[in-house]
């Protein structure tokens, strides 16, 4: 090697080797509200992990999809355009069919049988995340997801043809199935959707109601307890490796708080949900008996769907879940 090239090489291995350690920050979008529960918990996250590294790392939440939408935050982390985002994971179903399990229709219905569910479905859900160049590191539930319309619905038949918003493909099919027309949204630009007759129906957690103010457009929500979605914060795996021990020790730790005080806190408020939605005038009732049977009977076909794309993965998931 001649000596200039060889003291250039000795110059570059210092620089690398011997640079301090630098603080680093992380951007971090998210995709709901600012004041909603998933995001306050994120950002408390954030702040935890900022604080105990001393600054080391420093990352910063961006609600409201005000850094990268909803629809792009997955994207954006599997690429590296952001290190880390939080995604809602039955949206992933195009990535995967794994990803859809818990928007399967009465499959889970109540926060311990979410919990199972999750617990069941994690290992091939991280599988599949590490082949996509991610690492999960917390999930956290929406309350259980009730019916919102325009005017009373008491069973299917009141949907035919009902504009309605879906925020994935498992309520895209729902919506089909109930013969409504579907328009996917993202949560951020319900209230312009309701607002302009673009939709006037969807189904969603007293959570999402609230936080959009739907009682300004529709009356009416049952509490149909269809399922619990999540919604996950992953990592990008070159991000991950570029921090030393001790720091992704600490977001490791972080990220077990953030998990648990979000099941917590989705717990809590789910019934102060729907209290704030009746304050508000809307009429917040249980389905009729029509409306369960005629839910029931698409949740079956919406799981024999599934099932088929999913294959062994999806259905050693379901089992498992289901000796649980
Ligand atoms: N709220 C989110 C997803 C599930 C929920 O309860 C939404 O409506 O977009």
């Amino acid at each position: 090697m001649r000596s200039s090239n060889l003291s250039a090489v000795l110059a570059l291995t210092t620089m690398v080797l011997g640079l301090p350690a630098q603080a680093e920050k992380w951007d971090m979008p998210l995709a709901y509200a600012a004041t909603n529960y998933h995001s306050e918990n994120a950002t408390r996250f954030a702040t935890a992990v900022t604080e105990a590294t001393g600054g080391k790392l420093e990352i910063v939440t961006h609600p409201g999809g005000s850094l990268f939408k909803g629809g792009d935050i997955f994207r954006a982390v599997r690429t590296g355009q952001a290190p880390i985002g939080e995604r809602l994971i039955s949206a992933l179903g195009n990535e995967d069919a794994i990803f859809e399990v818990d928007a399967l229709p009465f499959l889970a219905t109540s926060f311990d049988q979410a919990w199972n569910l999750y617990q069941a479905s994690k290992p091939a859900m991280e599988a599949v995340l590490d082949e996509k160049n991610l690492k999960l590191l917390y999930a956290v539930p929406w309350p259980p997801q009730g019916l919102y319309n325009k005017n009373p619905v008491d069973s299917a038949a009141d949907m035919k043809g009902v504009k309605f918003r879906a925020y994935n493909q498992a309520t895209s099919r729902l919506a089909e199935l109930l013969g409504a027309v579907p328009t996917k949204i993202e949560a951020a630009e319900l209230s312009q959707a309701f607002a302009t007759g673009v939709a006037d129906s969807m189904i969603s957690s007293g959570s999402t109601g609230y936080d959009r103010k739907i009682w300004e457009h529709v009356k009416f929500w049952y509490d149909v307890q269809a399922w619990l979605p999540k919604n996950m914060v992953v990592v990008n795996k070159e991000a991950w490796a570029g921090l030393d021990a001790p720091t992704q020790g600490v977001v490791l730790g972080a990220a077990a708080m953030a998990e648990q005080a979000g099941w917590a806190k989705a717990r809590e408020l789910a019934d102060w949900y729907k209290e704030q939605l009746a304050a508000n005038g809307m009429t917040v009732d249980g389905p009729s008996d029509t409306l369960k049977a005629d839910f029931m009977s698409i949740g079956e076909t919406m799981t024999n769907e599934w099932l088929e794309r999913a294959g062994d993965t999806g259905k050693g998931v379901v089992d498992d879940y289901r000796n649980m």
